[in-house]
């Protein structure tokens, strides 16, 4: 889809980052070493009905990190010690973010924006496929969900283009459970913004095509990159936690997690250090 117009609270745009930005962002993500996080931890066991597992695929954050086991953001409710401090943005990052601000305030009505929003978080989503019984097996999904940082979210996609639905409600419903869909193409922008696109309905990444065959993003033991999306939120100051606040129950849960991104990481390896 190109830039046409889109229902109040949409945004897309294409391309939005041209060749020399592309360049760079993936010369710098290359660097990354994502984490491939368990859903659970000791101290948050599964409910009952429900199991330890691997997320579906790895991730990186900035700004602040929502370990998976710590539960993710989830306001009003779940707020408490869910996202700790972590590396801020790189420049190149930064300025790009510069712009998304710019357009969601220029783009929205400004009841779409929260006081004090500013993009201060970012998940970047590896899509592909996992090496698993011997055999290599699609992993580019992501469920029904909704992103309950409040206020617009920015989202920059790279590589394979995904199919990215609203959805009424839970898959079972199938095709009239749709609200709206769209093509996520490489180097462009989507936001979504207001209480339709980020409270009511729900999204979700139905599939990623496979046919670019462009290496993309950095080695991942078993894994095939063709895809990455970064989102990015806002997360009230007042809710992002210093590593060393987080009670120490908490702290042992993700310390695995930080000893492995301090290998990769200046800022995490200062932290485990602390
Ligand atoms: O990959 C995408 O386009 C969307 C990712 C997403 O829904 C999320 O990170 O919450």
């Amino acid at each position: 889809m190109k830039n046409e117009k889109l229902p109040l609270g949409l945004h897309y745009q294409y391309p939005f980052i041209d060749r020399k930005e592309r360049a760079e962002l993936l010369a710098w993500i290359g660097t990354l070493d994502p984490l491939w996080e368990m859903r659970f931890s000791e101290h948050n066991p599964p409910p009952e009905g429900d199991q330890q597992r691997p997320l579906l695929r790895p991730v990186y954050w900035l700004g602040n990190w929502q370990f998976a086991c710590l539960d993710y953001y989830h306001s009003p409710k779940g707020i408490l010690h869910r996202c700790v401090k972590a590396e801020p943005y790189p420049s190149l990052l930064q300025k790009l973010v510069d712009r998304i601000e710019f357009i969601a305030k220029r783009r929205f009505p400004k009841n779409f924006i929260p006081e004090k929003w500013k993009l201060n978080t970012c998940l970047i989503n590896f899509y592909g496929s996992k090496w698993e019984d011997g055999k290599w097996v699609d992993r580019a999904r992501v469920g029904e969900h909704k992103d309950f940082e409040p206020g617009p979210v920015g989202s920059l996609s790279f590589g394979d283009r995904a199919f990215f639905q609203f959805v009424n409600g839970k898959s079972s419903l199938g095709d009239e459970n749709v609200v709206f869909s769209q093509w996520l193409e490489d180097s462009s922008l989507q936001i979504f913004a207001g209480d339709k696109w980020k409270n009511k309905v729900f999204h979700r990444v139905q599939r990623v095509e496979d046919r670019r065959k462009e290496k993309i993003g950095p080695d991942i033991e078993n894994f095939q990159t063709r895809r990455i999306n970064f989102t990015f939120r806002y997360v009230p100051e007042e809710h992002i936690y210093p590593l060393h606040d987080l009670p120490t129950h908490l702290q042992a849960d993700i310390r695995p997690y930080l000893e492995t991104l301090s290998q990769g990481s200046a800022y995490f390896k200062k932290l485990v250090k602390l």
